[in-house]
């Protein structure tokens, strides 16, 4: 780290992120229905020591000091989630002591100077909703598009900008495609349709809070660099396969109007005429884009030395041709993943360049989990760890910038530490640190750290 702060350009808004499921807590309180990730997490073996996220860090109660906690480090933006069953517990019926709950949080947020900056969903879908389909069916996007209009005429009157999905990619992936997060489907590739029906519900629910004013909309996508593994063309044909269903399968769409490759066109298994009226309404044009990056990933295809030239980009005989190998020779965070600040300027400037026009960026989510240790003696707890990452991606962005990409904010990913859905609460991403025991809570160095940051920035607007 330089002795230095990292300086963006005036007006650069700094945020923090969380999730509702990862901090509430409070999932049968007020009327608030099941979701996915409450079924998901009370089966065995879900979560690392079986964990679950009842709750988690009660947000739901302790709301107004973590209010604090969030404008006291003067940030400009806070962006969390609302909890789709806490909102429309049955998915038809408002509950209206749940949109009581983020009114109090706006209110709260606006009084303390801080913009609120919501998603429509983070992963948290009710129950009742997936026991019809989930993301495989469509009627799931329409259900969204109806949920944002609740949201919209409730909280429109205060709300600026919104966010309407959070890494549809994980979601689909992860919860779909695989087994390690809820839903748990293992679908493999017959998970596609949950993508497209995901990037539906964001076009949806851009045109509804269009429709009802919403001043800025955007998407938060997770994008990282994809590295072959070598120069062997199997590696480098999976590595542009995985980057297409992971990457660009959730931007091409919403930015270009199109999907990047046949195979996921016809993964999706929609006729084309609905296919191409879906995708006009994928892309209805956005106020800001959101990035997620944590880390790049390097791919290996099971094939490399042998000459399968062509086979992977028309079919998949036996299996999906790649896996992810760990990047060598890098530091690491404690939860493994790779400390690359440079693939956050990489995949800033790829974004810019595939997408000429794209509308500006803001990077919605980034940080590290490190396994902090609670206050010593005098209270303090000195993750400088943390503290070396954030600045080297803060610098990362300002490359960027300097590049000539439209980077308007960096939100850390996160306000407080958390549940870490199929990790639990051992991965500690937290600005804050939570007791695990007694839930109070800790501003750590890095929460000081960025406070002065901010401190130190050109002046630029912060309403
Ligand atoms: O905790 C998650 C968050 O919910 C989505 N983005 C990545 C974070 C760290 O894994």
């Amino acid at each position: 780290m330089s002795a230095t702060v990292p300086l963006l350009p005036a007006g650069f808004r700094f945020g923090m992120s969380t999730s509702a499921f990862q901090i509430e807590g409070a999932t049968d309180v007020d009327g608030r229905g099941p979701s996915i990730w409450d079924t998901f997490t009370a089966r065995a073996g879900t979560v690392r020591h079986g964990e679950n996220a009842t709750v988690a860090v009660d947000h739901y109660h302790r709301y107004a000091e973590d209010v604090t906690h969030v404008a006291d480090c003067g940030v400009h933006d806070y962006r969390f989630s609302f909890a789709w069953p806490r909102v429309l517990p049955d998915a038809t019926t408002v509950n209206p002591a749940g949109l009581d709950f983020y009114d109090r949080l706006v209110d709260r947020l606006l009084a303390a100077g801080v913009r609120p900056v919501p998603t429509l969903y983070h992963w948290d879908l009710p129950q009742v909703l997936e026991d019809a389909g989930g993301w495989l069916s469509r009627d799931t996007a329409y259900a969204l598009a109806d949920y944002a209009t609740v949201l919209v005429e409730r909280l429109g009157d205060r709300i600026r900008d919104w966010i309407t999905m959070n890494e549809m990619s994980v979601h689909a992936l992860y919860g779909y495609a695989l087994t390690e997060h809820a839903p748990g489907r293992g679908l493999g590739l017959a998970a596609l349709p949950a993508a497209h029906h995901q990037l539906l519900a964001h076009g949806l629910a851009v045109q509804v809070l269009r429709e009802h004013s919403a001043a800025a909309v955007g998407v938060a996508n997770q994008h990282f660099p994809v590295l072959p593994a070598s120069d062997d063309v199997a590696d480098q044909m999976a590595a542009a396969l995985f980057a297409d269903l992971t990457n660009w399968c959730y931007s091409d769409p919403i930015l270009r109007g199109e999907y990047p490759n046949p195979l996921i066109r016809d993964g999706i298994g929609t006729p084309d005429a609905v296919l191409d009226r879906d995708l006009a309404v994928i892309g209805t044009p956005l106020d800001f884009y959101g990035v997620n990056y944590y880390e790049p990933t390097m791919i290996e295809s099971p094939r490399a030395g042998k000459d399968y030239r062509g086979v992977l980009e028309v079919d998949i005989p036996d299996g999906l041709p790649f896996s992810p190998v760990p990047v060598p020779d890098v530091a690491r965070t404690d939860f493994g993943w790779a400390i690359a600040p440079g693939g956050l300027t990489d995949i800033l400037r790829t974004l810019h360049e595939r997408y000429p026009g794209m509308p500006p960026v803001v990077v919605t989510e980034n940080g590290a989990s490190f396994h902090d240790p609670g206050p010593d003696p005098t209270g303090r707890i000195a993750d400088d760890r943390r503290i070396a990452f954030l600045d080297a991606h803060l610098r990362a962005v300002g490359d960027a910038v300097a590049a000539g990409v439209d980077v308007r904010g960096y939100y850390v990913w996160s306000a407080m530490d958390n549940f870490e859905w199929a990790a639990g609460y051992d991965e500690r991403f937290g600005l804050v640190h939570v007791d695990r025991t007694t839930l109070e809570r800790t501003r750590k160095d890095s929460w000081y750290w960025l406070r002065d940051v901010i401190a130190a920035q050109p002046a630029g607007a912060r309403s």
